[in-house]
């Protein structure tokens, strides 16, 4: 039986991935922290399901003694790293504890592993957030770096950390270049979930309108379900490369919330309203993948669309508050 080790367990994609590897028949293990195992109910929800199966350790990414300490016991054969601070916005509000997750974070996984388990096959989560101001449509591996926010500078450098230690130390070190992928457990300051959470309470009557920035922003948005096995797939190959992973359609802000809001029977216009607080201070405006390499050497494609994924979180949120 292969044994994997999440960090970031917790988190949207740590979730559906762990499913997916139970399911394949791995023994999975989580890096979770120590406060999370102190208020299971909250911080442990979207593992509720099937966490009796899992193993969670505790251990912090700002901690090198804690992770060395769990990849040691744990002796993983695939290590997939997605912990994080992952919301661009936060990351103008406090680059330097985002550098320190995202930067110094992915260098002690990856120096853990040179020390303990060389061996091991390692994901590194990249993001279309280190193309930021893209100087090319639509972005593939190949498209340069321009990133516009702390978040975009912190996963640039572990995306170069990752390579550099595929490179140098000759490890087994996969990035995904993956763009926006959303689902019913997406955290609730992303954008499409504050929009599909919102939907929910103006429907029901408890809020009036929906406070937004930038709406001409536009983004590549897949469903996280797709985008997981994809990772699982990166590490299976006969050598580490990096894969942009993407839908091949983009949309706005604007548009989102347009068919968000008709599928529960609402017009936008009735609701949105903008607020300059939740403009950044500089802006990705368009983001578009083109995850042809993808297709052919890993063979995965998405199976949800754009109105598939909006209609599943917009019920999904509409169910949550019914029940
Ligand atoms: P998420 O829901 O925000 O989850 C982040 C995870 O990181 C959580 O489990 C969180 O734990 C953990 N974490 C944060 N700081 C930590 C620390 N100091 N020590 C230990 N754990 C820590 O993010 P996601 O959407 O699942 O994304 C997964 C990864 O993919 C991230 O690296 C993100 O940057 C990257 N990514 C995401 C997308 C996307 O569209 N979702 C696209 C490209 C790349 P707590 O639950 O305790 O906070
Ligand atoms: O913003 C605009 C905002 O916060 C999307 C992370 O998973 O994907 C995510 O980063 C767009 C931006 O995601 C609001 O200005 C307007 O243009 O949902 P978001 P993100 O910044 O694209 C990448 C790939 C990652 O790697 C990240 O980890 O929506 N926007 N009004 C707003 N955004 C938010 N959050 N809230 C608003 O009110």
């Amino acid at each position: 039986m292969k044994v994997a080790l999440i960090t970031g367990i917790t988190g949207q994609d740590g979730s559906y991935l762990a499913e997916h590897l139970l399911d394949l028949g791995y023994e999975v293990h989580g890096i979770v922290r120590r406060v999370a195992l102190e208020d299971p109910t909250h911080r442990l929800q979207r593992l509720s399901g099937f966490i009796d199966r899992l193993h969670l350790h505790a251990a912090s990414l700002e901690r090198f003694p804690s992770l060395f300490s769990v990849v040691s016991e744990v002796q993983p054969d695939e290590l997939y790293h997605l912990a994080a601070q992952s919301f661009v916005s936060y990351s103008f509000d406090d680059a330097f504890s985002t550098f320190r997750t995202n930067i110094d974070g992915t260098h002690f996984v990856l120096e853990c592993a040179k020390q303990l388990v060389p061996k091991c096959r390692i994901y590194f989560a990249g993001s279309s957030e280190m193309f930021g101001h893209a100087n090319e449509v639509p972005q593939t591996e190949k498209t340069r770096f321009y990133p516009r926010s702390p978040y975009g500078i912190s996963k640039v450098t572990g995306f170069d950390l990752s390579r550099n230690y595929r490179e140098a130390y000759k490890m087994f070190v996969a990035s995904g270049i993956l763009f926006n992928h959303e689902s019913p457990r997406r955290g609730f300051e992303f954008v499409t979930r504050k929009i599909t959470s919102y939907v929910a309470r103006i429907k029901r009557g408890e809020l009036k309108e929906l406070p937004l920035g930038n709406l001409d922003a536009k983004r590549d948005w897949g469903f996280a379900g797709d985008y997981v096995q994809a990772m699982h797939l990166m590490l299976q190959q006969d050598c580490p490369e990096d894969f942009v992973i993407a839908t091949g359609e983009t949309n706005s802000v604007r548009e989102f919330c347009q068919l968000a809001f008709e599928f529960a029977g609402l017009n936008y216009e009735d609701y949105v309203v903008t607020d300059p607080q939740f403009y950044r201070p500089a802006e990705v405006h368009l983001l578009l993948g083109d995850a042809t390499k993808s297709k052919e050497i890993l063979g995965w494609e998405p199976t949800i669309k754009f109105e598939e994924l909006v209609e599943m979180m917009v019920m999904h949120d509409l169910d949550l508050l019914a029940s």
